[in-house]
């Protein structure tokens, strides 16, 4: 699969378009969702031109899951979230719209649960 460098998150990896960053290292770059589906919905990339899953080489995989569950923690800690949803989409077929690599991280709250 050929990796398409114009895409949106290879943009905000060059600096060419803003995001709300949250968290940044070598190997990863988290930040706001442009379209939330719940409040604190945050989106984790790896600084590796991945389109999806299956071309991140697996030594890369190792740092992109510390940041997810860096994130995961402040989403707890920060915004009291009490579960997190994580969801990442592979492939045009499967809703993916970005063609560079990206977990959801969507918060949830015990309180959305209740019957009202
Ligand atoms: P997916 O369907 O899994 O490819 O989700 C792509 C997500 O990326 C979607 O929730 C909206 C978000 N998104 C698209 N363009 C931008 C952008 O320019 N900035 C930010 N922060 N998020 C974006």
């Amino acid at each position: 699969m050929s990796y398409n460098n114009e895409n949106v998150f290879a943009k905000i990896l060059r600096g060419e378009l803003p995001c709300f960053k949250i968290y940044e290292d070598a190997h990863s770059l988290a930040f706001m969702d442009i379209m939330p589906q719940a409040a604190g919905h945050a989106l984790v990339i790896p600084k590796y031109p991945a389109e999806t899953l299956a071309e991140l080489p697996l030594e890369f995989a190792t740092p992109l899951l510390s940041t997810v569950q860096k994130v995961m923690a402040a989403q707890k800690q920060v915004l009291g979230a009490t579960g997190v949803v994580l969801m990442q989409l592979n492939g045009t077929e499967a809703g993916q719209t970005v063609p560079h690599l990206h977990f959801h991280l969507i918060p949830a709250h015990l309180r959305n649960l209740k019957a009202h």
